[in-house]
């Protein structure tokens, strides 16, 4: 199996948001490339992870962004991969958009 270098196994039961954290490091690791200690995504991966993990958002983004846009701007110290705390970031916006859609329903 690949190596989890960014999340810790858990012996007590989980809370809801523990479980969603986990579940963000699990689809993180799941379309990841892992060389030595990192793991990071490139433009493939990532496309792959937007469409099949978050299709929702993947039909939004398709009106106002490009994947390239997307993943430049993402892609903070520039060296062609997303890392996780890069991929953070990109969560944080897809996480502001969700929440703002349920507090308005
Ligand atoms: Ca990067």
């Amino acid at each position: 199996p690949r190596p989890a270098p960014y999340c810790f196994s858990f012996r007590e039961e989980l809370s809801m948001l523990e479980t969603a954290m986990f579940a963000i490091c699990k689809v993180f690791h799941k379309y990841c490339n892992v060389e030595g200690n990192t793991c990071k995504l490139k433009k493939p991966e990532l496309k792959e992870l937007i469409n099949n993990e978050l299709p929702q958002f993947a039909r939004q983004m398709q009106d106002s962004w490009t994947l390239d846009q997307l993943f430049t701007n993402v892609d903070e110290d520039g060296d062609l991969q997303i890392s996780f705390q890069e991929f953070i970031t990109l969560f944080s916006m897809v996480i502001v958009t969700c929440y703002k859609a349920y507090v308005h329903d």
